[in-house]
């Protein structure tokens, strides 16, 4: 049980397990997103320069999945949680599904960014809602850019690796760990604890003195850095865990 009281402060860390049950592929289990794709081809800015046809495939096959998926029970329990601590509680999600959002969070960073969106990857143009940028075979130009006599692929509003994270992001989370206090508590969800910055958070909440939870399907290559695990399915351990 992970209890709540008028000093807690929670802090929650997403990864794609707690989508696994909304149909959502995980990236590294068996028969995940990344089988048959090595990550850098895909997921980073190398990968986009040599084929970006092939990273709009990829993505463009990702986005189609959306339609046919919804929040599951873990997501809801996550906004019934919120509604319950207000602005005692901070969503951080490496997802990009945008099922948080959809189940009624509010206070939720995208801090790899959004799978329904895309941005120039000339311009600075802000990142657009895009459900059907990519035809097969064709990928998409900024119409900024053209306007302006520019040739400039449109990509998808995603953080790759070796690119930053979401401008803010951490420094949110300071400021949420900072007024926590003696309060902090934080719960890691879904994440097999191998992409940073985000695996690292577990030790920003050790090194304030906070406590960590982990539900995880399996133990995770951080777990140990957690002082209560449980193993178990999102959709299921959740619902009962907030006393
Ligand atoms: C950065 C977008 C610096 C793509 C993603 C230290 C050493 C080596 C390298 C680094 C390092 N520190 C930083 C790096 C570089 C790199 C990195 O971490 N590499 C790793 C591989 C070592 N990090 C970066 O590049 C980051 N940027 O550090 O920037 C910088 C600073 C300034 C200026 C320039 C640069 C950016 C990382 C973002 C990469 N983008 N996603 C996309 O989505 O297509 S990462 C990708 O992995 C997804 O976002 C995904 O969310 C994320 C993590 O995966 P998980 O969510 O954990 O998913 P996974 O499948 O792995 O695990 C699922 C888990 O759920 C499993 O454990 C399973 O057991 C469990 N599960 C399954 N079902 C359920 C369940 N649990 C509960 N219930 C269930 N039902």
């Amino acid at each position: 049980m992970l209890p709540l009281d008028a000093s807690t402060y929670l802090l929650v860390l997403t990864g794609a397990g707690i989508s696994a049950e909304s149909g959502v592929p995980t990236f590294r289990d068996a028969g995940g997103l990344w089988e048959g794709h090595a990550v850098e081809d895909v997921a980073s800015p190398a990968g986009f320069a040599r084929d970006p046809l092939m990273v709009w495939q990829f993505y463009s096959e990702r986005r189609a999945n959306m339609t046919a998926v919804a929040p599951n029970a873990a997501h809801h329990a996550l906004a019934e949680v919120e509604r319950r601590l207000g602005d005692r509680f901070l969503l951080v999600t490496q997802n990009v599904d945008g099922l948080h959002t959809a189940a009624g969070s509010e206070r939720v960073i995208e801090m790899h960014g959004n799978l329904m969106r895309s941005r120039c990857s000339v311009c600075d143009r802000a990142p657009f809602e895009d459900r059907t940028a990519y035809r097969r075979g064709v990928a998409p130009m900024c119409g900024v850019c053209q306007r302006a006599g520019r040739d400039a692929l449109l990509r998808p509003d995603i953080v790759w690796f070796g690119e930053a994270i979401v401008a803010g992001a951490l420094p949110r989370i300071e400021t949420f760990v900072d007024a926590a206090g003696a309060g902090l508590r934080f719960l890691a969800v879904g994440t097999s604890g191998l992409v940073y910055p985000a695996a690292g958070l577990v030790d920003v909440v050790r090194a304030r003195g906070g406590r960590s939870w982990l539900v995880n399907a399996d133990a995770p290559a951080n777990a140990r850095s957690f002082d209560t695990v449980t193993l178990g399915a999102a959709g299921k351990v959740l619902p009962e865990m907030f006393a």
